[in-house]
């Protein structure tokens, strides 16, 4: 369970003016932005960090000897530093900068697994996988004759079933992958207990933590996982940047991933050299601008604190609950708040009423939902629905905002109550 530290509530009100998006209306409203778990808003601090790097800086990495590209490749080189202390690895060598959380997942998948799944191997997932931690491990199993086990998930109340798990993870399992939080169900889930079964049995482990990491403490020695990812935008920084964290013995066993300029050290006609690790994985130019503004958010976020985004994320989404559950006739979905593991998102069904329709009508009022599979189509299959509506919500969020939102599914099911 996480630890919910007593700390100061946070300061709402100049948090929020430190997010120019957020002041807005839409549709006449005041924005009230609920789809945190698809991507955050960026602070004034990101916004201005990335636009000092083109004004000022902007040149290409690792390449020239003059002034611009040795500030290009400080700022690039710092945020790796800056990413390995945020994540507690041991090294900014164990640090690879990808797209995003799926670019990762398909490095990991490609890289790791063409070298060490076999045919007849097992590759260990859940059943409440984002797709992107599904495919690229399909794809692998492909190409390898691997075969695919997912750990059940209870229920509406999005547990992993460990009974199952503990019959699951066996000595055919070569890689165990699963998220730390649900995207779909809100689930946190026992990463380090996942791991450390894992670990007994030999079992490689790659934490998704595209929901976890800079809503809650994230430290990959605490967590003890061979390989972790998460993307820039979720948590404050700009879209096109992500991190994959691999443990550094096992990134320099791995071929690469893609080939182009600095990731060789030697190139002839015929055969190449590989670079050192972490630039082994980075193949042309990176997206510098992106590593540089997620460095500006995990400064802010450590200046918010982890522990006290958690503590606010854990309150919002267990206020949102159980006035929601209070209204009646809903069907919500994941773990009830008071066991502690129910993070900042809650998923929900008006039975009457299509998650679309939802969706759209709070629009209308300036309210941000989402409303689809959350791109967890067997998850959806398993629990029987075809969509839910999703509202997720971030440190910036207020309880204002979800009484407003509260106001505004109860006029949805007056306004559908009508047309039946
Ligand atoms: N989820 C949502 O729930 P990318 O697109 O690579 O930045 O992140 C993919 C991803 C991987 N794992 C989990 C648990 C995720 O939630 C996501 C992205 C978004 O709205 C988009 S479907």
């Amino acid at each position: 369970m996480p630890q919910i530290l007593e700390k100061p509530a946070l300061e709402l009100e100049s948090i929020r003016r430190d997010f120019p998006a957020l002041n807005q209306r839409v549709h006449g409203q005041p924005l009230v932005y609920f789809d945190n778990a698809a991507t955050s808003q960026k602070p004034r601090a990101v916004i201005d960090a990335i636009s000092r790097y083109y004004e000022c800086d902007n040149s290409n990495v690792h390449r020239g000897i003059h002034e611009l590209s040795r500030r290009a490749t400080e700022g690039y080189e710092a945020a790796r530093k800056r990413v390995a202390q945020f994540i507690g690895a041991g090294s900014a060598h164990e640090i690879v900068f990808t797209r995003g959380t799926t670019e990762a997942v398909n490095l990991i998948a490609s890289a790791w697994g063409d070298a060490n799944v076999k045919s007849g191997d097992t590759i260990l997932l859940t059943e409440m996988e984002h797709h992107s931690n599904i495919v690229p491990w399909q794809l692998l199993a492909k190409r390898t004759g691997a075969k695919l086990v997912y750990v059940p998930v209870t229920g509406d109340d999005g547990m992993l079933d460990l009974d199952a798990l503990d019959r699951l993870l066996t000595r055919e399992v070569k890689l165990f992958a699963f998220t730390h939080v649900s995207n779909t169900l809100g689930t946190i889930n026992p990463v380090r207990r996942l791991c450390a079964q894992a670990r007994e049995l030999g079992i490689a482990t790659f934490v998704d933590a595209a929901q976890s990491a800079g809503h809650m403490p994230v430290d990959v020695g605490e967590i003890g996982c061979d390989f972790l990812a998460f993307s820039g935008h979720k948590i404050c920084g700009p879209t096109g940047i992500g991190v994959l964290f691999g443990r550094q013995e096992l990134l320099e066993a791995m071929e690469p991933y893609q080939g182009g300029g600095d990731m060789i050290s030697r190139v002839d006609f015929q055969e190449s050299r590989w670079n050192v690790v972490p630039h082994k994985f980075e193949a042309g130019t990176p997206d510098i601008a992106g590593a540089i503004g997620l460095h500006a958010a995990l400064d802010y976020l450590d200046r918010v604190g982890r522990e006290r985004i958690l503590a606010h994320d854990l309150d919002l989404a267990a206020y949102a609950y159980e006035k929601l559950a209070a209204l009646g006739n809903i069907r919500l979905f994941g773990p009830r708040p008071e066991t502690g593991l129910h993070s900042g998102l809650i998923s929900f069904l008006l039975p009457e009423v299509h998650a679309h329709d939802v969706i759209t009508l709070a629009d209308r009022h300036g309210i941000a939902l989402r409303g689809g599979h959350h791109c967890t189509q067997p998850l959806m299959r398993k629990l029987g629905v075809a969509s839910t509506a999703r509202a997720s919500f971030y440190f910036y969020n207020t309880r204002e905002e979800i009484d407003r939102f509260l106001e505004t599914i109860a006029e949805i099911r007056t306004f559908f109550a009508r047309q039946v």
